[in-house]
């Protein structure tokens, strides 16, 4: 794993205010953060805002395909429990979904899923009793190993949002960039071949259910500014691959292992995750189930106009799969 710092950009006073600001004027007019009126109103409030806070929620510019948005004050005090459960969460740390969806909707559209956490536009992710040892955000004792987010899903977001609630253990989130690894050209050719599936991963309840096999997907491929991943070993059924591919499969995650950044969040940090560029996981972690463990809020972004994957991705079927666009 690197040891070189993710890229961080500062947010000076101003616009730490002006997004409180509307953050919480949003949530005044509407009540909760769950609100589709909210919902609709995300674009009008985001054209209301400065030149500098859109400037800040530019596009990721960076190799490492993220960058980190410091500054925004989150004061312990004010937040209440960590939920142990995401269904048991409610109002929880309202103020910040509504930052969190004013992020995304400066940087594109946010999505939600029927079948994940109740269709809500921004999930809690908390260490869950009972799912210690999954692959999903819920887990804690086990490496949560690098993925591409909704990796089988043929409308996965663009940009993955964590916003730090708490994380008095300082666990890192992990993050790996395709533009910063070394592949030869002929495993750069065999990753792009459509060769294996991704399955549907645990968190979501009717793609489970769904029958049938996914079509085999590439790994990799080019898109207008370089080359981008679609990569989750965890629910990618390698062991029916043929030998050729499955060792360029070894180097890629090698390579991916080797480039790795660990990124301990801090309260009020946001991680925007560019979900074509780089993979994210997390560093295994033993829950406190006190009330005090570790806390994170996630939306999933789309980028309206955005051409970096495989047209062949368009007539894949989405396993029943709803995903909801805010605007
Ligand atoms: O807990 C983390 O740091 C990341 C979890 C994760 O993969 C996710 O929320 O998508
Ligand atoms: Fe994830």
């Amino acid at each position: 794993m690197s040891t070189r710092p993710a890229p961080v950009r500062p947010l000076d006073a101003a616009v730490v205010a002006e997004l409180a600001t509307a953050a919480d004027a949003l949530l005044a007019r509407h009540g909760s953060a769950t609100s589709p009126d909210l919902l609709a109103d995300l674009p009008a409030a985001c054209a209301a805002l400065s030149p500098a806070l859109h400037h800040a929620l530019r596009p990721v510019d960076t190799d490492d395909g993220l960058f980190v948005l410091r500054g925004l004050p989150l004061d312990d005090a004010d937040l209440g429990p960590t939920p142990g459960h995401w269904s048991t969460v409610g109002d929880a740390g309202a103020r910040w979904d509504v930052v969190l969806l004013l992020v995304s909707a400066l940087m594109g559209t946010p999505i939600a899923w029927d079948g994940q956490q109740d269709g809500r536009f921004v999930h809690n992710i908390v260490p869950s009793p009972g799912h210690e040892s999954e692959q999903t955000g819920a887990s804690s004792s086990v490496l949560l190993t690098p993925h591409t987010e909704d990796a089988f899903h043929p409308g996965r977001a663009h940009l993955l949002l964590l916003c730090c609630m708490r994380n008095h253990d300082n666990i890192a989130t992990t993050a790996a960039s395709i533009r910063l690894t070394e592949l030869s050209e002929q495993d750069v050719a065999e990753l792009s071949r459509p060769v294996a599936p991704i399955l549907p991963d645990d968190a979501y309840e009717q793609a489970q259910r769904f029958g049938g096999r996914p079509a085999p997907v590439p790994t990799l491929f080019e898109g207008e500014d370089g080359l981008h991943l679609r990569f989750d070993p965890a629910y990618t059924p390698v062991e029916d691959a043929d030998e050729t591919w499955r060792a360029a499969y070894r180097r890629l995650e090698a390579e991916l292992a080797r480039v790795c950044v660990a990124v301990s969040l801090e309260p009020g940090d946001v991680l925007v995750v560019d979900n074509d560029v780089a993979v994210h996981g997390r560093v295994p972690f033993r829950a406190r189930y006190d009330g005090t463990d570790r806390w994170l809020k996630r939306a999933s972004v789309r980028v309206p106009g955005r051409r970096t994957r495989p047209a062949a991705e368009a007539a894949e079927h989405g396993y029943g799969q709803l995903a909801l666009e805010a605007h």
